[in-house]
């Protein structure tokens, strides 16, 4: 079995990589990934020597590349990670979120069309359901809630949906798509809230909340996701979409609170900037559906996965420092300077 992993040196991708190396010791991996400034080839350092894995650096919208590759190894199964992930970002400059997470994905299923695979699959997200009240708690999205984006990021992401869907209607390509909920956990780029939070906080900087962070999120520890598109890949039924969340909605606000205390700060370092535009307010998943069919639930609750991450943070610094020492330096000014 040989699965192409596209966007594996992200932070979910490498995750992902780093359990199918593990779990299924004769399955041949093989990571395709552009190295945007989110990508980091030192994430993949300790499986660059595995015989099961090659990395090939290339961008998914370029056809003759992925073309060649399929070529080269004649792949089952294509797993499609590489996106534009950051909504800030999307804020700030649509044009290449709509370029990779659209047209990207449009040229990794042509090809799936042109050598033929048993499954693509599309890591996709809640976010293109849109958002829930906060004063509605016994609202939560499932598979057949309608699609309604509110940034440029959700949207293309949105647009990639649908393509996946016409794909599948239209050519028969056996394909599913999993839309899971905020992740958290080992090698995320610290320009999302957790990671963001635990980085200033461990440097004594401000923890910028947006508005009044009551905006909450269900977080799901990235490990779970992984065991999710693996059933998927494996069990799912081709076509279908599949939901993932944890279940366990939480306040921005909270989230600061829980990182100071759990690293022995003052809660002083929270401070309120000026919110996202479109903040979306609330996520809530209903996982019924992945649970019915195929026995998946989240397995690390919050508590403990918030305590695992930031342990991983501390015992890994060199690996965020250096990220942000860079480049990251001038994104954090130019979208905090003045907020
Ligand atoms: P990430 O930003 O950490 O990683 C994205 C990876 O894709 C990077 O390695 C980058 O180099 C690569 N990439 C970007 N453009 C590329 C291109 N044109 N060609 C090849 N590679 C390219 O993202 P993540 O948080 O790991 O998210 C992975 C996927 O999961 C995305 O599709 C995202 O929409 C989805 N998702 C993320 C979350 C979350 O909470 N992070 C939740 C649900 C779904
Ligand atoms: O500095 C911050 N302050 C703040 O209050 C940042 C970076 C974020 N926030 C808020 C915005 C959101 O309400 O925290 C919440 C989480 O923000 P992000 O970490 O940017 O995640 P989100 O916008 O929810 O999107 C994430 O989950 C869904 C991923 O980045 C997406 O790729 C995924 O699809």
């Amino acid at each position: 079995m040989t699965i192409i992993v596209t966007g594996g040196a992200g932070f979910i991708g490498s995750n992902f990589v780093f359990h199918m190396l593990d779990k299924y010791p004769d399955y041949r991996i093989v990571c395709l990934d552009k190295l945007t400034y989110a990508g980091n080839l030192s994430t993949l350092a300790p499986v660059m020597d595995n015989p099961n894995f090659r990395f090939v650096k290339a961008d998914i919208c370029d056809r003759e590349a992925v073309n060649r590759l399929f070529e080269e190894e004649h792949p089952d199964i294509v797993v499609n990670f590489a996106a534009e992930s950051h909504v800030d970002r999307s804020i700030e400059d649509p044009g290449i979120f709509l370029q990779t997470n659209i047209l990207g994905t449009a040229t990794l299923m042509d090809a799936c069309r042109k050598y033929g695979i048993t499954r693509y699959h599309q890591v996709s997200t809640d976010e293109v359901y849109g958002d829930l009240p906060l004063d509605r708690p016994d609202l939560f999205f499932t598979e057949e809630t309608p699609i309604h984006t509110s940034s440029p990021y959700s949207s293309s992401k949105a647009g990639a949906d649908l393509l996946v869907l016409a794909y599948h209607r239209t050519y028969g390509l056996p394909v599913t798509i999993s839309r899971c909920s905020n992740n958290y956990g080992p090698y995320h780029f610290p320009e999302k809230l957790i990671p963001l939070m635990i980085a200033n906080c461990l440097n004594d900087k401000p923890l910028p909340v947006y508005g009044e962070g009551l905006n909450v999120r269900d977080w799901l520890y990235v490990e779970d996701h992984c065991k999710a598109i693996d059933l998927i890949i494996h069990k799912g039924r081709v076509g279908e979409v599949y939901n993932g969340g944890g279940r366990d909605g939480r306040r921005n606000i909270d989230i600061g609170k829980l990182i100071c205390k759990e690293l022995g700060k003052p809660e002083t370092l929270i401070t309120h900037v000026t919110d996202r535009k479109g903040h979306d307010m609330r996520y809530a998943i209903d996982p019924t559906k992945i649970h019915n069919e195929l026995g998946w639930l989240p397995e690390t609750k919050f508590a403990d996965g918030i305590k695992k991450t930031i342990a991983w943070y501390l015992e890994n610094r060199e690996w965020w420092e250096t990220i942000i020492s860079g480049e990251y330096q001038n994104y954090y000014e130019k979208m905090y300077g003045n907020r």
